[in-house]
């Protein structure tokens, strides 16, 4: 039987598999990491354990803020776990031992609250996802009643959200006079200052003094984070031995493609990524802005449009001429809403992602990526359709059409009659709506479009916008998504 990979077992790894250039025993933590998934096994621990090779003040604390799944298999690993970085015509595996421990916050709340405010602590770095930042309906303030939110003003001493953590650990920094840079790498535009207004607004609601002190003190950076990350599956971790040689229960795997630009906006000590591929800028905006468009874009448009055609893959849905068509279309569109970005060529930038979409070995699932619209498509779709709306005030078609195909997909079930699960924080009362039959298509669209949120009634007011939806959400259900996709842009 093969062992299971851990710092006992390592002279069993096949020769091929790298490992860290740092000596384990030297390393102390600097940094706490919320959200152990495997996009930041993928990424930022990725980056950190190149660092650690620099510097050995980094290795990273983990929290989990739900579930113990990854705390269970990380933990006989002594933390170890690998990455297996895949393209058409090369695998490469390397051993990650940047991680010192995991904390699952719902058993240890106060470990968490302990780590965040230790002064070893130097930075934070957070990948939430979107509706982990519990955002009201402008996506930039807090939600007072979102219940999470709720139930951490009424138990501070076992919080549930960033903002409950962050706040309770900064009581006892401001005690040590301890500065803290916090890191957002979650795919919304000004990710830090949003989180920075979230943690502001929440402080002021629990004690005004401890806003103060937050507000000279805590540094929150924007960052764009960048790497295609699938979650794992069974099959990947029965598959990790014949990489590694040894078992592994939390192997991700992903594409050789990496790229993070943080601002350089540090509190105090900053751990310098920079040295090993990152990129420090003072404006992350431009970066922001052509990554969540043309990448995370297309990347939903995708997801709607190739789900529905019946692709259970990105790779499969971009190997669809009509999809790739649709996809180039867009991105025509969305290259017209972007600001030049330091040292990148836009055009190259969106041919390179069509390829990456197009990376068969790193198998995506259109289901990752249409979960949660709700939260997803305001910053990736509708921002750029009323940039085009008021630079050329015409309604952008290949954005009109995702939309439409979105409202389609909330009906949760396919074309053949089949039916799925919608995820998404607001799925009932959405699929409730898309599935409530309107004779008036423009009423439906509107009905479903104001209810979730992403188009405010500014938008909603335009007739031509709402039409132009409903005519491809008409057509979408009267001829099928693959016959409209077949005629999209011959009209
Ligand atoms: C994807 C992203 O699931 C999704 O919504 O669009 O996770 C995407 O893979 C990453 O942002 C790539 O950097």
């Amino acid at each position: 039987m093969t062992r299971l990979l851990s710092s006992h077992t390592l002279s069993d790894l096949r020769p091929d598999v790298k490992t860290f250039e740092y000596d384990l025993g030297k390393l102390t933590s600097g940094i706490v990491h919320i959200g152990i998934g495997a996009f930041h096994r993928a990424h930022q621990a990725v980056f950190t354990d190149d660092l650690l090779a620099l510097d050995p003040r980094w290795k990273i604390t983990a929290v989990s803020l739900r579930s113990p799944d990854i705390r269970n298999k990380l933990q006989p690993q002594d933390y170890l776990y690998s990455v297996l970085e895949r393209s058409s015509h090369e695998d490469r595996v390397r051993v990650v031992g940047a991680i010192d421990r995991v904390i699952v916050a719902p058993e240890c709340p106060q470990d968490v609250i302990e780590a965040l405010a230790s002064p070893n602590t130097k930075v934070v770095t957070i990948t939430i996802t979107e509706k982990g930042y519990c955002r009201d309906s402008s996506g930039e303030h807090l939600d007072i009643n979102n219940a999470a939110i709720q139930h951490d003003l009424a138990h501070p001493q076992k919080p549930q959200t960033f903002a409950g953590f962050i706040v309770e650990a900064c009581r006892k920094r401001k005690q040590s006079g301890e500065k803290l840079t916090i890191i957002s790498c979650d795919n919304l535009p000004s990710n830090g200052r949003i989180m920075r207004n979230i943690v502001q607004e929440y402080a002021q609601l629990v004690d005004s003094g401890l806003g103060r002190w937050i507000e000279s003190n805590v540094n929150f950076c924007n960052s764009m984070v960048d790497r295609i990350v699938p979650a794992s599956t069974q099959l990947d971790i029965d598959e990790s031995a014949n990489a590694l040689g040894l078992e592994d229960g939390c192997i991700v795997i992903t594409e050789p493609f990496r790229q993070w630009v943080i601002e350089d906006n540090f509190a105090a000590e900053k751990p310098a990524w920079n040295k090993v591929g990152a990129l420090f800028t003072a404006d992350v905006e431009p970066f922001e802005n052509m990554k969540l468009r043309l990448l995370n874009g297309a990347h939903s448009a995708l997801a709607y449009v190739g789900f529905l055609a019946g692709y259970d893959y990105i790779h499969q849905a971009i190997g669809d001429e009509d999809c790739l068509k649709l996809i180039k279309s867009l991105h025509q569109d969305l290259l017209i809403t972007l600001d030049d970005v330091p040292d990148i060529d836009l055009t190259e930038y969106s041919n390179t992602i069509i390829q990456r979409f197009s990376n068969n070995k790193v198998p995506y699932k259109t289901t990752q990526v249409a979960s949660d619209g709700s939260q997803k498509l305001p910053q990736r779709l509708v921002k750029p359709l009323l940039i085009i709306l008021s630079r050329q005030n015409r309604v952008s078609h290949p954005i009109a059409f995702v939309i439409a195909s979105w409202c389609r997909y909330l009906k949760a079930v396919k074309e053949s009659g089949e039916a799925y699960t919608v995820a998404d924080p607001m799925a009932q009362q959405l699929v409730a709506k898309a599935s409530h039959k309107l004779d008036n298509y423009p009423e439906h669209v509107a009905d479903i479009l104001s209810f979730s949120g992403i188009c405010n009634s500014e938008l909603l007011a335009d007739q031509a916008f709402v039409n132009t939806v409903a005519r491809y959400l008409e057509m979408i259900e009267k001829k099928g998504i693959k016959a409209e996709l077949a005629s999209f842009g011959s009209g």
